[in-house]
């Protein structure tokens, strides 16, 4: 499956229900009038992509309507898809260059850290490369349990500790033991526990400090995973994460599950971190890098 068409698939659930509303102006289309303009502010934003960023599209196609360009269908989905790829961050990718090079993920509980986990580390695997998994969220014995599920499944080695135990102790286990066996990839692992915000991102800057001062000259990935089904909540997330670690990537997973993938988009456009993955469903293969032109292209097919 090409990468347009499994961003389609992962967007079904979002154009059943924007696409319906969308399919409608889009099937109606003779010009641009104010009417029109309102109904398509409406589905972009019951999609989630945003009021700001619905009203500036919309202000967008007004503009270009007036300059005499959008007379097709076409043209106006043309027209939004570029608009709004170009509001969001570039992607270019995971930087994992160094040996070894570590990514660590981050998110509150139940978002999909440890899926995420096992599915990058299938890819990376699956590439050659040798990679180690640290269960860094010792909150809960099932959290290694879930881990290490994965890392038999693809073939990744783990370093775990008795639940309870300081997961910066896990990390720095897990780099020492990349080094000892020539590892490419340490991915880490973290609890997402909120009822204490501070004590989680101390905890989290704690590891951040152990990876930097272990691996100086490493290649590190610090990935925001964020459920797109929690819809606005995942924004607040993001803005949270995003002032206490610095960030190098966000991963929206669940956009199988929601109508309201424009999310993805507001996201992408109103912080300045780029979308690196999405996921698509529960499997080690429902994984794609993120591409905002292809993105959008999908969306408003
Ligand atoms: N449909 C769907 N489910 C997902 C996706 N990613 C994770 N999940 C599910 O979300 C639930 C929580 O995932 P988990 O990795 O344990 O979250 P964690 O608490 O952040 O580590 C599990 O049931 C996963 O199978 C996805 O992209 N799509
Ligand atoms: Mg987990």
């Amino acid at each position: 499956m090409g990468l347009f068409e499994k961003f389609k698939q992962g967007l079904k659930k979002t154009k059943e229900n924007t696409g319906s509303a969308l399919n409608s102006i889009f099937a109606t289309f003779r010009h641009v009038d104010e009417d029109m303009l309102d109904e398509l502010e409406e589905a972009l934003i019951a999609a989630d992509i945003g009021a700001m960023l619905a009203c500036e599209t919309v202000d967008e196609v007004r503009k270009q309507a007036k300059l005499n360009k959008i007379n097709s269908r076409e043209e106006l989905s043309a027209l939004m898809s570029s608009v709004l790829a170009e509001k969001m961050t570039a992607n270019d990718g995971l930087k994992l260059t160094t040996k070894p090079s570590v990514i660590i993920v981050l998110g509150v509980n139940g978002v999909g850290k440890t899926t995420t986990i096992g599915k990058i580390g299938t890819r990376l695997t699956r590439e050659g490369k040798k990679v180690l998994f640290a269960a860094g969220d010792t909150f809960r014995a099932a959290a290694a349990e879930q881990l290490s599920i994965w890392a038999d499944r693809c073939g990744a080695g783990i370093v775990r500790h008795a639940e309870g135990a300081d997961p910066s102790a896990v990390i720095f286990d897990a780099i020492s033991a990349a080094k000892a066996r020539g590892c490419d990839v340490v991915i880490c692992d973290t609890a997402g526990r909120l009822h204490n915000k501070q004590n989680l991102m101390n905890e989290l800057s704690k590891m951040a400090r152990v990876v930097r001062r272990e691996l100086p000259d490493a290649d590190v990935e610090t990935l925001l995973v964020l459920d797109a089904t929690t819809g606005q909540n995942a924004l607040v997330q993001a803005e949270a994460f995003n002032a206490a670690a610095e960030l190098t990537g966000l991963v929206i997973t669940k956009l199988d599950g929601t109508a309201k993938g424009g999310i993805a988009i507001n996201i992408s456009s109103k912080l300045n971190v780029p979308v690196k993955l999405i996921g698509v469903g529960e499997t080690a293969e429902d994984l794609i890098d993120f591409v905002p032109e292809e993105f959008t292209k999908a969306f408003f097919e």
